[in-house]
């Protein structure tokens, strides 16, 4: 274990009642709770890859290459359609590189739902540690940040309460879950131009 894990108090001890979960069981949780026309937005990597595995839904968009821009996203889809509930799907390691969207999804205050599916890695480049497996809190961030309502999710039933209070709430809410190091399942078409043309279609705004 790294000098990094070793000499501070742990963030994971914060969060020590929460149970360590399945991303790809708890995303299929999450789309179950959906009614239809809610925009989903996967991060890089691993999230994508259980998202695409939950079902391929036209209103799901599937971000390739770039670490941290699930959240963005959400918010310029959010942004441009107010109507529409908009969820974003990201790694802890994601998050920690591109923190400053949280105070300004903070400051808008879009009703996004935001999960950060937190193994404490960064998986899918080999395991390296993240911040958040040892000294950064990513729910004490985003509550710093101005989302008040964000909480670790403790178990599965709690992940599924909590993600539809949120989706019922109006203001933006984070959602923390601890995760095992699975890999995601699925593998979404690496077409970028696919992906940005079905989503546009599935948001309508492309005919
Ligand atoms: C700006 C940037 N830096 C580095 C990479 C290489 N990279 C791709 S995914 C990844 C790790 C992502 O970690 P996390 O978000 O925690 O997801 P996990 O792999 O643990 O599921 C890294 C370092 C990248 N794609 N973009």
């Amino acid at each position: 274990m790294s000098k990094l894990v070793d000499t501070k108090p742990s963030a994971v001890a914060r969060v020590s009642n929460a149970k360590v979960m399945n991303r790809l069981e708890l995303t299929r949780r999450l789309i179950a709770l959906l009614k239809g026309d809610e925009a989903v937005i996967g991060g890089i990597g691993n999230t994508n890859f259980d998202l695409w595995a939950a079902g391929q839904r036209p209103q799901n968009f599937y971000m390739l290459g770039s670490m941290g821009l699930a959240f963005p996203i959400a918010l310029g889809v959010a942004i441009a359609q107010p109507q529409r509930r908009v969820i974003a799907l990201e790694g802890d390691g994601s998050l920690l590189m591109q923190l400053g969207c949280l105070s300004t999804i903070a400051s808008l205050g879009p009703s996004n739902l935001l999960i950060v599916m937190d193994n404490g890695i960064y998986q899918i480049t080999g395991g390296q540690p993240t911040p958040a497996a040892a000294r950064s809190d990513v729910v004490a961030i985003a509550q710093d940040c101005g989302l008040a309502a964000s909480a670790w999710a403790v178990d599965e039933e709690d992940f599924a309460r909590r993600s539809a209070a949120a989706l019922a709430a109006d203001q933006p809410t984070l959602i923390a879950v601890r995760i095992d190091d699975s890999p995601g399942v699925g593998k979404p078409v690496r077409d970028p131009a696919q992906i940005r043309e079905r989503f546009m279609r599935g948001i309508g705004v492309r005919a």
